[in-house]
């Protein structure tokens, strides 16, 4: 049977590859993550008990537990999600960016180089390591045009830098050692699992506990909304059909400015859980709708004023396609957080309290 070995699978993009790859494929799934604040075996529940499944805690940073890994399950593929992957939390604390995303990286390849090349020579040819990357990387947009697979690489934010150089590493270990890698750079994801820091979850509970819902700036940032299950289907598209040596750009075709992200959930909200009769809400006959609660505050250091990806490569290329239109999936997300409030509650617990996070800049 094949094996893939999948990094970060107990964060928000990863347990839902988890998911996707044990239903569509019928390789063993061996799941390497860290669990940092952001990564939770809650995620996982429902395939813990799948035979085809299986746990390893630990640090894609440790080389000799990668190795280890390599030579124990003789993985056909390895994807790569581990990260830090919240922007905000790079401008506090840049330092365990650049630890996991690009030294952690480095190690996998180099775990990855060593042992592909002891395998015979078809197994190393059908090998696969797949970075799955940020459109980040490329930095930000006016208010026309997109990233393509050829936009020069400008990160802005130390997030984004760290996975930049993961990124160059990966290229240099095809170019020069021949490792088949390939790299995915998508879009924003949104859909279940993701973890309450970034801005739809964060929304969406605010909005239910009647807290302030932060915009930062002037909040007409655009951010390219790619559905989480969209984003993993493809990501399977170019394990199976990608060329290596190559990188694919992955997008919804979502793009959204914050405010009308934000209005767009506070309508559902008010549809699916109207304000008069929430709890939270009680006695505050100013929160008349959950947009009442909108509120403006500082905005992010370095914030990227416009994303949006081409995603012609992948379609023309490999055939794939983003198949939920996004007030779909939207809605999808919002039924999803309300009917998984304890999720929401577990993986908050003593760690995190949707406090504002990301230095605020005084001076330039
Ligand atoms: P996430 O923060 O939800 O999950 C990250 C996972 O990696 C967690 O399970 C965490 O425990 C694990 N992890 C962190 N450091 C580790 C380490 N040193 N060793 C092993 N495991 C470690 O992130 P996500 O949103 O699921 O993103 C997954 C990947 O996709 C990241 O590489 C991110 O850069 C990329 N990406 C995310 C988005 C998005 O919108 N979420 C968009 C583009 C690219
Ligand atoms: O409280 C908030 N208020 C607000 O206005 C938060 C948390 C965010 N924002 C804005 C900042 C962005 O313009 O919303 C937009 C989305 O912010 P995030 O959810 O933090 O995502 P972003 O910074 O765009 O990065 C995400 O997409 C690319 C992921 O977190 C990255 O991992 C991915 O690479």
């Amino acid at each position: 049977m094949d094996s893939m070995i999948v990094t970060g699978g107990a964060g928000f993009i990863g347990a839902n590859f988890v998911r996707l790859a044990l239903a569509r494929t019928s390789h063993r799934v061996i799941v390497l993550d860290k669990l940092t604040y952001a990564g939770n075996l809650e995620s996982l529940r429902d395939v813990e008990c799948e035979p085809r499944f299986a746990f390893v805690r630990g640090d894609i940073c440790d080389g000799a537990l990668v190795a280890q890994l390599l030579r124990e399950h003789r993985p056909r593929w390895l994807v790569n999600f581990a990260a830090e992957s919240h922007v905000d939390r790079s401008i506090d604390g840049p330092g365990a960016f650049v630890q996991t995303n690009t030294v952690g990286t480095f190690e996998l390849l180099e775990a990855a180089r060593l042992w592909a090349s002891e395998l015979p020579e078809s197994a190393r040819r059908a090998f696969r390591f797949l970075h799955v990357s940020t459109d980040e990387v490329y930095g930000t947009l006016g208010p026309t045009g997109s990233f393509s697979e050829s936009t020069p690489y400008a990160p802005n934010s130390p997030y984004a830098a760290s996975k930049a150089g993961a990124d160059h590493l990966v290229r240099a270990y095809h170019e020069t050692y021949g490792v088949p890698t390939l790299i995915t750079n998508c879009s924003n994801n949104y859909g279940p699992f993701q973890y309450p820091e970034k801005l739809i979850p964060l929304v969406l509970l605010n909005a239910l506990e009647g807290k302030a819902l932060p915009i930062y700036g002037d909040g007409l940032n655009v951010r390219d909304w790619l559905y989480v299950e969209d984003h993993c289907d493809g990501i399977l598209r170019v394990l199976e059909r990608g060329v290596p040596g190559e990188k694919y750009n992955i997008g919804g075709h979502g793009e959204l400015t914050n405010l009308v992200l934000v209005d767009t959930l506070c309508a559902l909200l008010d549809e699916l859980r109207p304000v008069a009769g929430n709890a939270a809400l009680a006695g505050r006959p100013e929160v008349r709708r959950y947009a009442d609660l909108k509120t403006f505050v500082a905005d992010r250091p370095g914030h990227d004023r416009r994303y949006a990806i081409d995603a012609g490569r992948i379609e023309r290329e490999l055939g794939w396609q983003p198949s939920h239109a996004i007030a779909d999936g939207l809605a999808a997300t919002v039924r999803w957080y309300l009917d998984n409030r304890a999720w929401c509650d577990a993986v908050q617990a003593g760690k995190y309290a949707r406090e504002r996070l990301g230095g605020i800049r005084e001076s330039r």
